[in-house]
């Protein structure tokens, strides 16, 4: 009987205290959930931004380079478009424009064993012409200048041209290059 009675009064005594803990726990818990949700809804919005941001300067770059092609033929005057490609006599010609950081055409298509002549302009800083695999290496052309480099397309296949200036290639200046039958 008297164990009994001990382990009743036990009892009582432990839950008074676990009340408050309770309390205690779930008031943590409902302020912790808070600064959570708090926080994540300031993410959201910060990068909502962030892509609404992202966003505009994508068209920005757009519309930059839409004006450049806009306003080169008037500039050059001679030539209907500032990029072309013209196979005449086994001999591809290709007005390539390079920029930060694209090519311009960045896909060509020629017939093995054409002679390729790729004369290249750059847009803005310094840019080069390079296919590994036809050991093709242009020299560097500074911001308004032109430059060609000239190679025959020896092998059949799908080669990948770059730029090898700084991290450009990795910037997304880079094409492809066929080479057909
Ligand atoms: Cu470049």
């Amino acid at each position: 009987m008297m164990e009994e009675n001990e382990e009743v009064v036990e009892a009582q005594s432990v839950e008074p205290e676990k009340k408050p803990n309770n309390m205690m726990a779930i008031g943590a818990i409902v302020v912790v959930a808070i600064a959570v949700l708090g926080y994540a809804l300031l993410n959201r919005t910060g990068s909502s931004e962030e892509q609404r941001e992202a966003t505009q300067e994508n068209q920005t770059v757009q519309d930059n380079s839409m004006a450049d092609s806009n306003t080169t033929p008037a500039v050059e005057g001679a030539s209907s478009s500032a990029t072309s490609v013209v196979t005449e006599n086994g001999v591809t010609t290709v007005s390539m424009e390079a920029g930060s950081f694209y090519f311009k055409p960045n896909k060509i298509t020629v017939k093995k064993g054409d002679k390729v002549k790729v004369v290249i302009t750059s847009k803005d800083m310094m840019h080069n012409f390079n296919i590994d695999e036809l050991k093709v290496k242009s020299a560097l052309v500074k911001v308004g200048e032109t430059s060609t480099v000239e190679f025959i397309a020896d092998k059949v296949g799908s080669f990948e041209f770059y730029c090898s200036v700084g991290q450009h290639r990795k910037n997304g200046q880079v094409g492809t290059l066929m080479v057909t039958e």
